[in-house]
């Protein structure tokens, strides 16, 4: 019987290329090979696909120098790759732009790429076009995990408890930005201030600022709108950050150990580095009481069910002072090195890495692809 073949695609057009190919470095070197074949296929930071070499130590930053596919994918024939395989099992593609003409006789791709185009959900139709069976999220639970509005109202409809927040559609600003402004403040006046100004739709805390008065609005709104025309505002809640874990077993999801993330002096809010670089600061068991890690476990498996997720997803909460749990949002392809928090709270709960992804393969592989 053939081995199951896994195409691993990371890397990409995003300011995470780096972290995407540090981690599926890490899952490469997890992947069980006397039971998975494994493809390593690289985008290059301008758009370019190519068959990568199979060496994960050569993905870890070394030297000061974060790895690139671009130097992966050198190392191979000459760079770019545009057919793999005599035995049609190609890879074929390059030309940034270009569409990908069939991933061939791949069983199951492990999409390990960050924001538009990766965790989006368009690699995710691509490959429910192609027929391949994929890891993580579909189309659906990955675009409403990207775009925080519909990630509020979809919470809300499903009767989870969601933080105050307003949006800002693009043509709202552009034709009567004095009127948004006007709605921005009024949610201040009913919520008060800080408020967080976020691009709707972008990964991490990219674009994010925290404005403490009307003088910072429009430079925040500014910056917002760089990553994404529409716009959320929410209000600053007060508590302790929570999160959890939630994968797919063969009886469905279960939620790990909740982990806390302890207030971070230097940053305002546990931003992009934080998130991807110092995960190894969050607590993990998070110091809760079995009642309150019970509560935020069965809100974790509801959001999961809400967003109509599959394989996994991180769920993040805070714990306000009067002691509510308030889902902020869910990340369908959250930090995945072993030291991320994800990987972490498994790890905590009797899952480790290996068998974190094996878990993930063997769920991919048991929907095979259609309505589901
Ligand atoms: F495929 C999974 F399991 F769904 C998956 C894919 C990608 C989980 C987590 C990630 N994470 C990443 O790829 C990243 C954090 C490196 C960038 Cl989004």
């Amino acid at each position: 019987l053939r081995k199951p073949r896994v195409a691993v695609v990371f890397g990409g057009r995003s300011s995470e290329h780096a972290i995407s190919v540090v981690t599926a470095g890490a899952v490469l070197r997890a992947i069980d090979r006397t039971k998975y074949d494994v493809l390593p296929i690289g985008i290059t930071a301008d758009g370019r696909w190519a068959l990568t070499a199979d060496e994960p130590d050569r993905m870890a930053i070394a030297d000061r120098r974060l790895p690139s596919v671009a130097d992966l994918a050198e190392s191979t024939d000459g760079g770019v790759v545009l057919s793999v395989d005599p035995a049609n099992r190609e890879v074929v593609y390059s030309e940034p732009g270009s569409v990908p003409k069939a991933l061939g006789e791949v069983d199951v791709v492990f999409p390990m790429l960050h924001g538009p185009y990766g965790e989006d959900g368009t690699l995710q139709g691509l490959l429910e076009l192609a027929g391949i069976p994929y890891v993580g999220a579909g189309v659906l639970a990955s675009a409403v995990g990207q775009d925080k509005e519909y990630m509020k109202r979809v919470f809300v409809s499903f009767g989870l408890p969601v933080g105050p927040y307003t949006v800002v559609r693009p043509r709202e600003w552009e034709q009567d930005p004095s009127a948004a402004r006007k709605k921005i403040v009024d949610f201040a006046g009913e919520h008060g201030w800080p408020l967080f100004v976020k691009p709707a739709r972008a990964g991490s805390s990219i674009g994010i600022t925290k404005v403490d008065d009307l003088a910072g609005l429009d430079e925040a709104v500014a910056e917002a709108q760089r990553h994404d025309p529409k716009i959320i505002v929410e209000a600053l809640l007060r508590g302790r950050e929570i999160e959890c874990g939630v994968l797919e077993f063969e009886d469905g999801p279960r939620a790990s150990v909740p982990a806390e993330i302890p207030p971070v002096s230097s940053h305002d809010f546990y931003d992009f580095e934080a998130k991807y670089i110092d995960s190894a600061a969050g607590l993990v068991p998070a110091p809760l009481t079995d009642r309150e890690t019970a509560e935020v476990q069965r809100l974790a498996v509801e959001a999961f069910e809400a967003a109509s997720c599959e394989g996994l997803v991180r769920a993040d909460f805070f714990l306000t002072e009067a002691g509510e749990f308030v889902i902020n949002e869910i990340n369908t392809m959250p930090g995945f090195t072993p030291i991320s928090m994800y990987p972490r709270m498994w790890q905590e709960s009797g899952v480790d890495y290996a068998e974190l992804v094996d878990r993930l393969i063997q769920a991919a592989l048991r929907r095979s692809t259609g309505l589901r």
